[in-house]
């Protein structure tokens, strides 16, 4: 298959870059997180999408060695704008990461490398998983969160509410966060059941004592209602689209 030919060699060629979307504090609109998402400019296929190449790379075993490259950067990344600006000390960075890349024994110890390679403590790394990812039941997989959850690496669970939903999930893996699913966001005006339902969400995650983001926000009214529901953080198109590193830096942090 031609997408798959041409993503083997990406990684080599160096075709791969990250944007990174602001997620806010609800009362504030402090920046809190920022986070990582894949593009790809193919030489011979022009854009292609994370939606398209990133299943393709999850069944080739590839998945793995982007997911490093994905993290390596965006660590990189998170210490640059670190460094160099005051107001991003604070600064976390959430990653995708696929149930490929937590089933590797060697996963804990890699992502240990690239923090300290970095000078970054754990808790500077938020990492995303999706229900899909906790699924298989794979005991690497748990014996693996657990490790990083006590090294002080944040877990949120991504596109919670779609899917594969348990709410087993919530007792058994050692989480964070979770991020509601924008298809119950552009909902929330249109439908009272939809409205309950991220309530109750909002309810039940905050006395499970976990931070809610709210994803997908595109506009002020679901902004406030979201606020008046307890939601802490934001993220989604009204607020910030996903930027190129240098345009995120323009945007929300000052020279020193
Ligand atoms: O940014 P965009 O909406 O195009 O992303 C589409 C999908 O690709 C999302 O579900 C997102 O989680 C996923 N994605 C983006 N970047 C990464 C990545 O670095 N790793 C993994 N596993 N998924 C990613
Ligand atoms: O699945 P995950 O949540 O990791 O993917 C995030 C994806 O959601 C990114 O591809 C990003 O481009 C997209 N996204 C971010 N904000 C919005 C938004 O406000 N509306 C819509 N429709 N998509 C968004
Ligand atoms: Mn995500
Ligand atoms: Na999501």
């Amino acid at each position: 298959m031609m997408l798959d030919g041409a993503l083997r060699q990406a990684l080599a060629r160096k075709e791969f870059s990250l944007v990174y979307q602001p997620i806010l504090q609800a009362e504030t609109g402090a920046l809190i997180k920022a986070e990582a998402l894949i593009r790809w400019h193919s030489e011979s296929l022009g854009w292609v999408s994370p939606d398209r190449f990133i299943p393709v790379a999850e069944e080739s075993g590839l998945i793995v060695p982007l997911g490093r490259w994905v993290l390596q950067e965006a660590c990189r990344q998170l210490a640059q704008w670190r460094q160099a600006y005051l107001s991003a000390r604070g600064l976390r960075m959430s990653v995708n990461v696929a149930a490929w890349q937590l089933a590797d024994a060697d996963y804990v110890a890699d992502v240990q490398a690239i923090l300290a390679a970095n000078g970054l403590l754990p808790e500077a790394l938020v990492l995303e998983l999706t229900e899909r990812t906790l699924i298989a039941e794979d005991p690497t997989i748990e014996q693996n969160l657990s490790a990083l959850r006590r090294l002080g690496v944040r877990v949120a669970l991504d596109d919670f509410g779609t899917g594969y939903s348990s709410l087993s999930y919530l007792s058994r893996i050692p989480l964070d966060t979770l991020k509601m699913d924008r298809s119950f966001i552009a909902e929330l005006e249109t439908s009272q059941r939809c409205r309950d339902l991220v309530l109750h969400i909002i309810a039940m995650g905050r006395s499970l004592g976990l931070q809610l983001v709210a994803e997908g926000v595109e506009t002020a009214a679901q902004a406030e209602t979201l606020t008046g529901f307890g939601c802490h953080l934001f993220q989604g198109y009204y607020f910030s689209r996903p930027l190129p590193p240098a345009e995120l830096a323009e945007r929300y942090f000052q020279e020193m």
